[in-house]
């Protein structure tokens, strides 16, 4: 299955945070790592603490899911994730964006991601990447970007 997993940080090393999930969701079993978009450093949104890094990466997986959700977890406890609050500064944040074009509502997961279309650090890496791709039940990504402009994220080199 092609899943998009959305990588957020602002915590710690944010930036080494981030290129360090992306080693290992390319190590993930039987998972190939497709496509990662740039490191992008983005203005909190309903969060605190310092801007975020975010990226966005392609996976070609076989785990179902619920067990690619907790695999995510893994990779998030490895790096001291820590959930004090709702939308506290973390050290690393990996979250399912897209599965297939599956819609998932279940009590533990929800895909597409509820608020993707309204984060402008969802979308931007996500165009990166894959400038044609469709949120299922919403539409084109690309049509999302217009009301989202007002939100301050800038690509790294
Ligand atoms: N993640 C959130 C809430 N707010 N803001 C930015 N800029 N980047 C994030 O990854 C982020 C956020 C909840 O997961
Ligand atoms: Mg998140
Ligand atoms: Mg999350």
């Amino acid at each position: 299955m092609i899943a998009y997993i959305g990588i957020g940080a602002n915590l710690g090393d944010a930036l080494a945070n981030v290129e360090d999930a992306l080693i290992r969701l390319a190590a993930l079993p039987a998972t190939t790592l497709l496509k990662r978009s740039s490191c992008w450093r983005t203005a909190p949104i309903d969060s605190s603490g310092d801007d975020y890094i975010n990226a966005v990466a392609c996976i070609d997986t076989p785990l179902p899911a619920p067990e690619l959700l907790a695999a995510l977890h893994g990779i998030e406890l490895a790096h001291g994730r820590e959930r004090p609050y709702r939308n506290a500064p973390r050290t690393l944040d990996l979250d399912i964006l897209l599965y297939g074009d599956e819609r998932i509502e279940t009590a533990g997961l929800q895909v597409p991601h509820p608020r993707m279309h309204e984060r402008a650090f969802v979308l931007a890496p996500l165009l990166e990447i894959a400038p044609l791709v469709n949120i299922p039940g919403r539409g084109p990504a690309q049509s999302f970007m217009a009301g989202v402009a007002d939100q301050q994220i800038s690509r790294i080199d």
